[in-house]
């Protein structure tokens, strides 16, 4: 070797150092599909000890658990069991909202026997004049209730709130400023006059949405202050799960709701929150995921756009500790996002794209979803036959649907027409 080579050689181990060590925002995000590493994604049919899975009983008995157990300690974090001190109060009914079609309904769950402690307030519409009690569509916010609608008569939530130009808050606390800043995000009117019920709450009133080592929101309750969740124990996007478990414990109770039809739906990180939820939670009949990305329906391995190193950077407190050895290394994560997808098996399941949403990586969320499809078929369902994603504002699929819309990150109107055909089709 010259000596001219040795200093090349030298100055590219340099630069290969840099760029290792070198903070995630210093490297581009991928966007080049020719760029998209070769992988080998861990099989969904065939369990640890080798064994191939063959059948529906095969996969609930042996494969669906240790997959999800997987996701429990390296991805999401074990949360608590439901504590026998959650209780509800019915806050408020109003029955002719929306021009007479709803019943306007709050109901506040309280976290534990403290009314001052941690607590979650659930905001419903319910169908007027149905005999029968209604299927649900169950989603968190991000800015409050308050939003969701500009009907004057829902309360603001006193809980911590993020400073947001679109919703005028300022000092984290919310005000009137915000009523309805996120209707165009919630299709009250159109899901009501398909007769199903709508219920929501803020995320922030199970967990404030910022890295505050957990003192706050639900995790207070479980841990001593100080105290952080274990490398194996819940960050936030389990946290909001566990929430969204326990608005489900009040719809069991609420007579005007079928709690065996009701759907989840999330947007983005809250995408990411309803796969959890609908995957460790089986009580929740379909799982609608809208651009959820990185930690949701996209697949880690392909690195395209969010990666897990980016995500865990940026949101320490969504995933558990844990998830964070899997940065550099993605290859070695045991689970990827296909099997996340596989556990709300065999209940429906929707998985949702926009074109300009590439940092979610649409194309690893339709890949993901396919592959989910092999689970289904052992249940006699079919999920996504098709091997290409389709073009956009195209829906397909059968038990498990897939659209890829146009436009940008966002729930819009044509997002919901999808969702409520998918639960006609599956929810009645
Ligand atoms: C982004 C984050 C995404 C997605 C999104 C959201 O900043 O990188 O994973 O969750 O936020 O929730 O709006």
């Amino acid at each position: 070797m010259t000596i001219q080579s040795m200093g090349v050689c030298l100055l590219s181990v340099i630069a290969a150092a840099m760029v290792a060590t070198a903070p995630h925002s210093a490297v581009a995000a991928n966007y080049d599909e020719s760029k998209v590493p070769v992988y080998q994604l861990p099989p969904l049919l065939k369990a640890a000890d080798g064994l191939e899975i063959r059948s529906a009983s095969d996969w609930t008995e042996q494969r669906r658990p240790e997959i999800l157990k997987l996701f429990r300690t390296e991805v999401f974090g074990i949360a608590p069991a439901a504590p026998e001190t959650v209780s509800f109060r019915v806050d408020k009914i109003i029955e002719n909202s929306l021009n007479g079609i709803a019943t306007q309904k709050e109901v506040t769950v309280f976290f534990s026997k403290n009314e001052q402690g941690p607590k979650m307030r659930l905001l419903l519409f319910i169908p007027n004049n149905q005999r029968s009690a209604r299927p649900a569509f169950l989603g968190l916010n991000f800015n409050g209730n308050h939003t969701v609608h500009r009907s004057p008569k829902i309360s603001i939530p006193s809980s911590w709130v993020r400073n947001n130009k679109t919703t005028g808050v300022t000092d984290n606390r919310a005000t009137a400023k915000s009523r309805g800043t996120a209707s165009n995000r919630w299709a009250v009117d159109k899901i009501v006059k398909r007769g199903y019920a709508l219920i929501t709450a803020y995320y922030g009133d199970i967990d404030p949405d910022f890295d505050d080592s957990f003192q706050n929101g639900v995790h207070a309750l479980f841990h001593s202050p100080n105290e952080k969740p274990a490398p194996n124990e819940w960050g936030s996007i389990a946290a909001w799960s566990w929430g969204l478990s326990r608005a489900l414990d009040y719809l069991v109770l609420d007579s005007t709701i079928d709690h065996e039809r009701v759907a989840l739906l999330g947007h983005s990180r809250l995408g990411k929150t309803s796969l959890w939820a609908g995957a460790s939670d089986e009580r929740f009949a379909l799982v609608i995921s809208n651009n959820s990305g990185c930690g949701g329906a996209a697949l880690s391995r392909r690195e395209f756009g969010e990666t897990v190193s980016r995500i865990n950077h940026s949101f320490p407190h969504w995933f558990c500790d844990n998830f964070q050895h899997y940065n550099d290394h993605v290859n070695s994560l045991p689970i990827d996002q296909h099997m996340l997808i596989a556990l709300s098996a065999p209940r429906p399941i929707y998985v949702a794209s926009a074109t300009d949403d590439q940092w979610a990586d649409p194309k690893g969320e339709f890949l993901a979803a396919r592959e989910a499809s092999s689970v289904y078929a052992l249940f006699g369902f079919k999920g996504i036959e098709a091997t290409e994603q389709p073009p956009a504002n195209t829906p397909i699929g059968d038990r498990i649907g897939y659209h890829l819309r146009e436009g940008k990150h966002d729930v819009t109107d044509y997002d919901w027409d999808q969702y409520l055909n998918f639960a006609d089709r599956h929810l009645h």
